[in-house]
């Protein structure tokens, strides 16, 4: 559709409307996802908001210093966190929840309880605000196995049991890119309605990509596969050209490329972090849903990634995901590493 008709256009698909149209393929759903969705979107959108405003902040004073009026403010981070905190336990279908931002899990009381567990990052790749680089919300959701004895166990569950995934992305625009286990679709905010509307159906990532995507800087403490497939990236022995390198430390930002324009995004294990960097049940496994559903894959270096099983909440995992084949390189360095060992 080009510019013009898209302005014109007047059946405007929202991810509530797109959310109600897939409940239609669970007969049984009684719409407690649709509720839970939406508050979450409601965090997105209010974190949106305090994003934008970020910069002018520091006239006013909302990034953790004081304002005009004398008054301390609160950290973005912390900000979000509690907004997403607030919206996930008033929709009363959550049970359990897990936050970057707190050391514990917090377990719903009995009367706001439901069946949902959500697992997220309100706001990743936060030491990128003040320069006003992307960042973003992470979030995946499971349901609870038994509502009458909620345990941790609730969110030690490997990714593959996901009910769905998602990442807001604050950036240029704001893209919410949400899967409910049938493909991965994005919603851009339109500001002047203050809904998401959809702008990216079914996104596919290219089966291989052109792109490479790491903090080098940790370089010297690879594992020779890692360090293999890096060098080979760099120069290729197939006749192929090179990849390009593109890292920006925000996950959100670097997947949501990777997903559209294809290639590899790693966070590998080293000497130093012999578990990497990125958590596995607010980063590792929400980002490998979304590539899956998407026509990629996740590795660890070890297995698929949604079949890994937490032992703590804020547990922390390698990860490799993008496109199928260039995920397919880095598992075959891995296998041809272990059969000499
Ligand atoms: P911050 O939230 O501290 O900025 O960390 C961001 C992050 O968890 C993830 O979003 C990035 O992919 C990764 O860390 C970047 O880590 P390095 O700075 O070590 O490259």
């Amino acid at each position: 559709m080009d510019h013009a008709a898209e302005a014109q256009r007047t059946d405007l698909m929202t991810i509530t409307r797109h959310v109600l149209n897939e409940q239609g393929r669970h007969p049984e759903s009684r719409g407690d996802f649709t509720i839970l969705l939406s508050h979450i979107v409601l965090g997105c959108k209010f974190v949106a908001s305090a994003v934008n405003k970020a910069g002018l902040a520091k006239l006013i004073g909302l990034a953790g210093e004081t304002n005009v009026q004398g008054e301390e403010q609160k950290k973005l981070d912390v900000l979000s966190n509690e907004v997403f905190v607030k919206a996930l336990v008033s929709s009363g279908r959550t049970c359990v929840l897990v936050s970057e931002e707190n050391e514990e899990a917090i377990f719903v009381d009995t009367p706001l309880r439901g069946k949902y567990c959500v697992c997220f990052d309100p706001l990743d790749g936060s030491s990128n605000i003040d320069c006003g680089v992307s960042i973003g919300t992470i979030f995946g959701i499971y349901m609870i196995k038994d509502k009458d004895n909620v345990t941790l166990d609730d969110v030690l569950q490997p990714g593959t049991n996901m009910l769905a995934a998602g990442y807001c992305m604050y950036g240029s625009s704001c893209t919410l890119v949400l899967s409910t286990g049938n493909g991965v679709n994005g919603f851009t905010l339109d500001p002047s309605l203050g809904e998401f509307i959809l702008t990216h159906p079914n996104i596919k990532i290219p089966k291989k990509g052109k792109i490479y995507s790491v903090n080098e800087g940790n370089a010297k403490n690879w594992d020779a596969p890692t360090a293999k497939f890096v060098e080979k990236c760099k120069f290729p022995q197939d006749g192929s050209s090179p990849k390009s390198l593109r890292y920006i430390g925000s996950m959100v930002a670097d997947v949501h490329r990777t997903l559209l324009y294809g290639g590899i995004f790693l966070y590998p294990a080293d000497k130093k972090s012999p578990n990497g960097k990125l958590r596995v049940l607010y980063e590792v496994f929400p980002m490998s849903f979304l590539m899956e559903q998407a026509g990629g894959q996740a590795f660890t270096g070890k297995q698929r990634a949604l079949e890994l099983v937490p032992s703590k909440i804020h547990d922390r995992s390698p990860i490799f995901l993008g496109s199928f084949d260039d995920v397919e390189e880095i598992k075959s360095l891995y296998a041809s590493q272990s059969s000499i060992a």
